[in-house]
């Protein structure tokens, strides 16, 4: 097949996951040819069946917000045309998904078009989504998809309880690549980290409000209080990261919090860590937690969203209320003090992690595509 993915360049989220997938794709020898503002993330090798094409948009001074939607819609048009796409795969519906029903609006007038596909992934319905500025084309474009994925049961649900949806939602989970993420020898790097074998708290996040950082420095806190020789490292950056070293300096601990920044090799530093926290306010599904449970690491996360059809509660980590940083510290202090618990809830959480195998949901996708094109195929 000749594929479009249209995505975010990002380190995280659905940019991630619609790379991996073009990438998975391009190995089974389909064409990928990734349609975005800026070279994807995770994008950062030659693949013979992988093309990029980087949508230009011009800033006309009359523009004070380049339209980047039609810019995207007119690039798709010409893609879909001189590169002879079977298939377009948007990924976060704003405005993808509208850009995508433009374009084949336009292609329609020498009937050309071409059935999309759109993935719904979080923020898109359960915040951006839902906002009132946006929710009229939201639906719009969703019911007007030829396919509709959503990462998890729970996105699935809000997805019809907050929109007038008349198509059926396939739900297909996030996933990971187990032998790229998985716990492996750095010592060096723990010994120069925590010199004095102290437990490694991790958090990877894009620092937004809505990751809730603040309370990853709360539960840290607690561990330290209880008398855990621990360090604490965050990766990754954003809106909230000064907000959450000021929390840092008023505790006094700014000695055993890391700031790393964004990290290319994440599983290099989920290697060395013994607990993973995601206290997450809105989290659909919660990728960031998929990659430490591949890499051995039990999670503490809040019990929204996706997160409990992730994270098994008393089996791969602890779910607790959102906010009840006292309940995660406690859970926290009592994984890192039993040594016979933590190391069963780690063989358990890699296990999990074993149901979300990249091979079986690139199957489920490719199966998707396969009747989504049957079905749009002209009687
Ligand atoms: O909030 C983010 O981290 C970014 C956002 C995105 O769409 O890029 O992430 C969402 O999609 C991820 C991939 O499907 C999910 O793992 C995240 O749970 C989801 N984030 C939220 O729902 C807040």
């Amino acid at each position: 097949m000749n594929i479009g993915i249209v995505l975010y360049p990002t380190y995280g989220g659905s940019g991630v996951v619609a790379t991996e997938l073009g990438k998975g794709l391009a190995e089974r020898g389909h064409h990928v040819h990734f349609i975005s503002y800026a070279r994807p993330m995770r994008l950062n090798e030659f693949h013979e069946n992988i093309s990029f094409h980087e949508v230009s948009f011009s800033a006309y001074p009359l523009f004070e917000y380049p339209p980047y939607d039609l810019a995207l819609a007119s690039q798709l048009v010409d893609i879909i045309r001189y590169q002879k796409l079977d298939l377009v795969h948007v990924h976060y519906a704003i405005p993808h998904a509208t850009s995508a029903w433009l374009a084949n609006q336009i292609l329609a007038e020498d009937g050309k078009q071409v059935p999309f596909i759109t993935t719904l992934h979080g923020t898109d319905i359960t915040i951006v989504g839902s906002d009132p500025s946006y929710a009229p084309v939201v639906t719009f474009s969703i019911n007007k998809s030829d396919g509709v994925t959503a990462v998890s049961n729970y996105l699935k649900e809000e997805t019809n309880r907050r929109f007038n949806i008349e198509k059926e939602i396939a739900v297909i989970p996030n996933f990971i690549d187990l032998k790229r993420f998985r716990r492996t020898e750095k010592s060096h790097f723990k010994k120069a980290l925590c010199p004095n074998g102290e437990k490694v708290l991790v958090h990877v996040s894009n620092f937004r409000e809505v990751k809730r950082v603040r309370d990853t420095v709360e539960i840290f806190h607690r561990v330290l209080k209880a008398g855990i020789k621990a360090h604490l490292l965050l990766v990754g950056d954003g809106p909230d990261r000064q907000l959450v070293e000021n929390r840092c300096r008023q505790l006094g601990i700014c000695g055993n919090v890391r700031f790393l920044g964004k990290q290319e090799k994440v599983e290099d530093i989920l290697s060395i860590a013994d607990l993973f926290l995601i206290p997450s306010g809105s989290e659909t599904f919660g990728l960031a937690a998929l990659e430490a449970m591949s890499c051995s690491v039990p999670v503490i996360s809040s019990d929204i969203g996706g997160l409990p059809e992730l994270n098994l509660h008393g089996e791969t980590g602890y779910l607790c209320s959102l906010g009840d940083v006292e309940a995660m510290g406690n859970y926290a202090v009592r994984l890192l003090s039993d040594e016979e618990e933590h190391s069963r809830f780690s063989r358990n959480a890699r296990k999990r992690a074993e149901f979300f195998e990249i091979e079986k949901v690139v199957n489920q996708y490719e199966s998707y595509y396969l009747e989504i094109m049957s079905r749009s195929e002209p009687e």
